[in-house]
């Protein structure tokens, strides 16, 4: 093992998405099995006898690959030099706030945390988001950090792919590896819209178009794209709290596809920079696009047919983000 530590900074990393990402990432499940990590935790000030119980455990894990725990409370440690950024710290929605005041509670921190990149952190550094609104504070951190390229930020929409990608492979009694090219456009809220109408299941070998495999396009166009889109809150309902493992295995999938890139012939769904080319999404929006990944960088999926009745939700939910952008830079203007 010669390979020299590579810094990765998880922000709310007293929080409980974090809690179940950090062993994966230290471990080598994300950056491979023989990549030293140096493990950079930023949290709260109040948060930091917490954090202190993170950093025990993780060295209680016994990891040959985890070089360093560093816990703070400083975006001037958290960013320094840092190589990749999972962005999962963000300001809760607290009852009675109005969603205006919770993106503006998180335009001041993603605009901090943007210029702590800008200032601090490697040239090269790969950014995901994972904070909600997710979209728009990766919009936010970008814009707040001109010197790193706009195509190193990414927001996270791979829990949505997995969700649909689970859906249909329970659908078609496969496992979900014999599913593949769901996507998910467009914002990580109510409006995404997770579409099959390119996605693939291997049935006994053979490659079917999902709407083939499943033979029911009313549950295609209806039941299932509501329960992708509802996932988060049966999940809350459910477990009286977010999606945890299933947010941190995501996360995992979607920073490891950054790494090694994505598999010949598949594509994965992200929040990526829409620069006006792709399927006539307005520009200036981080808006979740089917993408393939070599050589560490993303290029959207480009030329798929789209219907009607695609085209109307791609769009709605690009109006939600051209909406929840213009409020937030009016706040990064102030
Ligand atoms: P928790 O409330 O358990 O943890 C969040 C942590 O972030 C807390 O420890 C908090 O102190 C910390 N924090 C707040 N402000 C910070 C700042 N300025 N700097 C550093 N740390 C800060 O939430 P958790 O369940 O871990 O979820 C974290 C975020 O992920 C939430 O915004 C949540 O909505 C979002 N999610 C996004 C998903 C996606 O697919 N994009 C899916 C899962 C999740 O819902």
């Amino acid at each position: 093992m010669s390979a020299e530590p590579i810094r990765v900074l998880v922000t709310g990393a007293a929080g409980q998405i974090a809690y179940s990402l950090l062993y994966s990432i230290a471990k080598g499940d994300v950056f491979g099995k023989d990549q030293p990590i140096i493990l950079i935790l930023l949290d709260i000030p109040p948060m930091l006898p917490v954090l202190d119980g993170v950093v025990m455990e993780l060295q209680d894990c016994a990891l040959p690959l985890l070089k360093e725990v560093i816990p703070t409370d400083k975006v001037e440690v958290a960013f320094k030099d840092i190589d990749a950024a999972i962005l999962v710290g963000s300001m809760p929605r607290k009852e009675g706030m109005e969603r205006k005041d919770l993106l503006k509670a998180n335009v001041a921190i993603f605009k901090t945390q943007g210029a702590a990149l800008d200032k601090y952190a490697k040239k090269t550094v790969k950014v995901l988001v994972v904070g909600n609104p997710a979209n728009t504070n990766c919009l936010i951190a970008s814009k707040s950090a001109p010197s790193i390229p706009k195509e190193n930020f990414s927001c996270l929409t791979r829990l949505d792919h997995n969700r649909a990608c689970s859906q249909v492979a329970m659908r078609c009694g496969v496992s979900s590896d014999q599913v593949k090219n769901v996507i998910i456009w467009g914002n990580h809220s109510s409006t995404q819209y997770p579409d099959v109408h390119h996605a693939k299941v291997n049935l006994q070998g053979a490659e079917t178009e999902a709407y083939q495999a499943i033979k029911d396009d009313a549950w295609l166009r209806g039941d299932f794209i509501s329960t992708v889109q509802q996932r988060g809150a049966a999940v809350i309902k459910a477990r009286k709290l977010s999606s945890a493992m299933s947010a941190a295995k995501a996360i995992c999938d979607h920073m490891r596809d950054i790494w090694f890139g994505t598999k010949e012939g598949e594509f994965v769904s992200m929040g990526v920079y829409a620069s006006g080319n792709s399927y006539n999404i307005p520009e200036d929006l981080i808006y979740s696009f089917p993408v393939q990944i070599k050589n560490s960088t993303w290029k959207v999926v480009d030329g798929l047919p789209v219907n009607d009745f695609s085209r109307a939700k791609m769009d709605a939910t690009a109006a939600e983000l051209v909406e929840e952008r213009d409020t937030a830079l009016d706040f990064l203007s102030q």
